[in-house]
């Protein structure tokens, strides 16, 4: 079964997320179908996609898959792992690529949301990033994404609480570019990739990429580099890593230590 439906409206593609019994869990296989799907996007020179899920999902996707998380011990959000390479194929992707938010949000698939370059939702999209959850170091290029989307204090605030940011407050805090009824959402979305479909899409492509390069332009030294990736193996070689992927698995609430 086809883990992303992709479909063709005029000049814009559009990839709908299909695996609603994981509810759309960003699992490896599903991962690596998106950037797939993408790619093929890129090479018939569509200039616009849209992400979706199915209509009126309650739950967009659930984020990272748990289940293939590393255990402990492991980077478990590693460069060349399957969601970072979505990720980085949504920003490399030559042409606007518009998230279309119904449901719930979780963990890795808000990062998504982020990465995209404009997100539409309805009343009932809400966007929650979960590490601190499950005792999880999210990765810099993931903390960047929020940054530059919703700036430091309501980035710390939805990482330290993890809990979801409903769409009244998404919007206005830029996580949604629009914010429409769950009747008007689709059709407004297809109309505003329409409207960018019909500009130049050299110009759009080269006018993203310079968005990119210049949002990403965060200096660091060779010290702050190395002492990111010290903080972030003390967590994900914790007791607390293991605890919160075990807590999941066995439906509780995890009991973390600190150590
Ligand atoms: O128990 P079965 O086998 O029926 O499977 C259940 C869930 O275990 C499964 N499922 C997932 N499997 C792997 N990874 C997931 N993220 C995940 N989420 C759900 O799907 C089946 C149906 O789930 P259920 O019964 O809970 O559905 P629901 O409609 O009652 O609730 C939907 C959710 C999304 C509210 C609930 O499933 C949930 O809270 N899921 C976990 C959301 C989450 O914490 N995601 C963060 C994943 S970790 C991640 O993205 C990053 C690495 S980070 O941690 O840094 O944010």
């Amino acid at each position: 079964m086809a883990l992303i439906l992709s479909e063709l409206k005029d000049r814009t593609g559009i990839l709908t997320l299909n695996n609603p019994e994981r509810r759309n869990a960003l699992s490896l296989e599903l991962c690596e179908e998106l950037r797939a799907a993408l790619e093929d996007l890129r090479d018939r020179k569509v200039p616009v996609a849209i992400i979706r899920a199915p209509r009126d999902a309650k739950v967009w996707s659930a984020g990272h898959d748990i289940k293939q998380l590393p255990q402990v011990c492991h980077e478990p959000l590693a460069y060349d792992s399957p969601m970072e390479k979505a990720l980085r194929a949504i920003q490399e992707f030559p042409g606007a690529v518009i998230a279309m938010v119904q449901g719930g949000v979780w963990g890795g698939a808000s990062d998504l949301i982020m990465t995209c370059d404009i997100a539409v939702g309805d009343e009932t999209s809400t966007f929650a990033i979960t590490p601190v959850k499950i005792g999880l170091p999210y990765n810099a290029s993931g903390i960047v994404h929020f940054i530059n989307r919703v700036g430091l204090s309501i980035a710390k605030e939805m990482f330290f609480t993890g809990e979801p940011v409903k769409a009244e407050r998404a919007y206005h805090f830029g996580i949604l570019n629009h914010l429409v009824s769950s009747k008007e959402v689709e059709r407004f979305t297809l109309e505003l990739a329409a409207s960018i479909a019909a500009n130049s899409p050299l110009a759009v492509a080269v006018i993203k990429e310079q968005f990119r390069l210049l949002a990403e332009a965060h200096p660091l030294t060779a010290d702050a580099f190395e002492r990111i990736q010290a903080l972030r193996r003390k967590v994900y070689n914790s007791h607390d890593y293991e605890e919160g992927i075990k807590a999941f698995f066995e439906k509780r609430k995890p009991v973390f230590r600190g150590e």
